[in-house]
């Protein structure tokens, strides 16, 4: 999920330009403006943490663009492409580490888990909204 500060900064584009030519698959995507109910949901195991508040608040502050990828591994080759969660550690040539400022507004989310993707395809998407498609010849380039 690309972060309201990446339509505001107008580098949406720009960020799924990276995910793209890595190679991901994208099967789903979509631009909302999420709601505080989505919003806690999807942040629900951070409720109670000092950053929650200002989080959900960051999240509700304009649309986000969320979408499924697919592809072998990648859970973990996105979320190495995001770079680490903390902004003073997410190194230069990660989305983070090119783009954030600060680990509130650190401009995506991945998931981090098959089990926590499903969660979340679940929250974000209905099933109709996945558009399953065949790569050319199938090979992964
Ligand atoms: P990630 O998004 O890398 O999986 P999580 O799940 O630990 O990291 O955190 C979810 C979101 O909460 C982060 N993307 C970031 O926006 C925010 N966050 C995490 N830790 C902090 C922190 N110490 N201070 C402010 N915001 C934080």
């Amino acid at each position: 999920m690309l972060k309201p500060g990446v339509l505001q900064r107008r580098i949406a584009g720009e960020v799924l330009s990276r995910l793209e030519r890595k190679g991901a698959k994208i099967v789903a995507l979509k631009m909302i403006r999420m709601d505080k109910a989505l919003a806690e949901a999807h942040y629900a195991e951070h409720r109670g943490k000092n950053f929650y508040e200002k989080l959900v608040e960051y999240t509700l502050s304009g649309p986000v663009i969320a979408m499924i990828l697919e592809g072998p591994g990648i859970i973990r080759i996105t979320r190495r492409l995001a770079g680490a969660t903390d902004v003073n550690e997410s190194l230069p040539g990660t989305i983070r580490g090119d783009f954030a400022w600060t680990t509130r507004c650190n401009i995506i989310h991945a998931s981090d888990s098959p089990e926590s993707a499903a969660r979340e395809i679940h929250l974000f998407f209905k099933e109709g909204e996945i558009c399953e498609w065949e790569d050319g010849n199938g090979r992964w380039f």
